[in-house]
């Protein structure tokens, strides 16, 4: 795994920041992602280690290559790695600050926001600046979240902004439409809250059981979507460096199979959270950085 490490702070695939040109719109009208990395943890309830999340996917991005075999295509996407956030450790309030700026500048320049966690609290920052932002409305978007968990509390040990409270945060914010996908683990209050939420859920035996039927649900979407994904979805044999890892979860085939349903969509964010993992080469980051190069795939 020694090959590219000169590269090792940028995502595979990523073009010069240089290059990007902010003076013109865009001709083509082509989709620009930004890649953002949020090394933060503060909010970690049982292993923390989200902080190693952006630099161990970026690592593991270097094992793919350019030609998509599945879907038959080189990948196109126009990516740019920013790097990672400066956060303070240990302050959600200073950091969630910080990131609803830096989201608020990619979204100026009409880039999409690829963000690496990091622990799954800070979602809620990247919707909070897209909700700020002029070009989008909360009431359009529909926000699909991959979780073991519904993370649906109102308030984890009394705090209200936590990684175990960030879809309630985000239902705060009055989106279209929530959809979860494998979820396995909730409180009884979260899962009545979400009830009565009209939140879809698909736990993680829906998906073993009829997976046709979400992708159809996804198909079926209009509007702009947001993605946001905790790498605890997969079952533990697959991504066992999580903060909170949950038995009887997803298969990566899964996940490609229903990420692939996402072709053609408007997709105005994604997040990918809670890889916790500190070794090159670990099947937890392999997994989350074969999930970023599917979505970037797509375009
Ligand atoms: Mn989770």
């Amino acid at each position: 795994m020694l090959f590219y490490t000169e590269n090792v702070l940028k995502f595979a695939f990523s073009m010069e920041t240089t290059d990007i040109d902010v003076e013109f719109p865009i001709s083509d009208n082509k989709l620009r992602f930004a890649i953002l990395g949020v090394p933060f943890d503060g909010t970690a309830s049982y292993k923390p280690g989200a902080r190693f999340g952006p630099r161990s996917i970026r690592e593991a991005s270097y094992n793919f290559e350019g030609y998509n075999l599945i879907l038959d295509k080189n990948i196109s996407a126009e990516v740019y790695d920013f790097g990672d956030l400066e956060v303070v450790h240990g302050n959600f309030n200073k950091t969630c600050s910080k990131l609803k700026t830096t989201i608020s500048e990619i979204l100026a320049m009409e880039m999409v926001p690829l963000t690496i966690g990091g622990d799954h609290s800070i979602s809620y920052c990247v919707l909070k600046a897209i909700d700020e932002s002029h070009g989008f409305e909360m009431d359009d978007i529909t926000i699909i979240h991959f979780d073991a968990h519904m993370d649906l509390r109102d308030l984890y040990i009394g705090e209200k902004y936590s990684h175990a409270t960030v879809m309630h945060r985000i239902s705060d914010l009055n989106p279209k439409e929530i959809i979860q996908i494998g979820i396995r683990s909730a409180s009884m209050n979260e899962a009545s809250f979400s009830s009565k939420q009209n939140i879809k859920t698909f736990k993680s035996c829906d998906v073993d059981e009829n997976i046709g039927e979400i992708i159809e649900l996804i198909e079926k979407i209009h509007g702009p979507i947001y993605l946001s994904f905790d790498i605890d979805v997969l079952d533990p044999a697959y991504a066992p460096s999580v903060g909170t890892p949950s038995s009887c979860g997803l298969t990566p085939k899964q996940v490609e199979k229903l990420i692939y349903s996402f072709k053609g969509k408007e997709i105005v964010g994604f997040d990918m959270v809670e890889v916790s993992s500190t070794q090159i080469g670990d099947i937890t980051s392999l997994n989350a950085a074969k999930i970023i190069y599917d979505i970037l795939s797509l375009q």
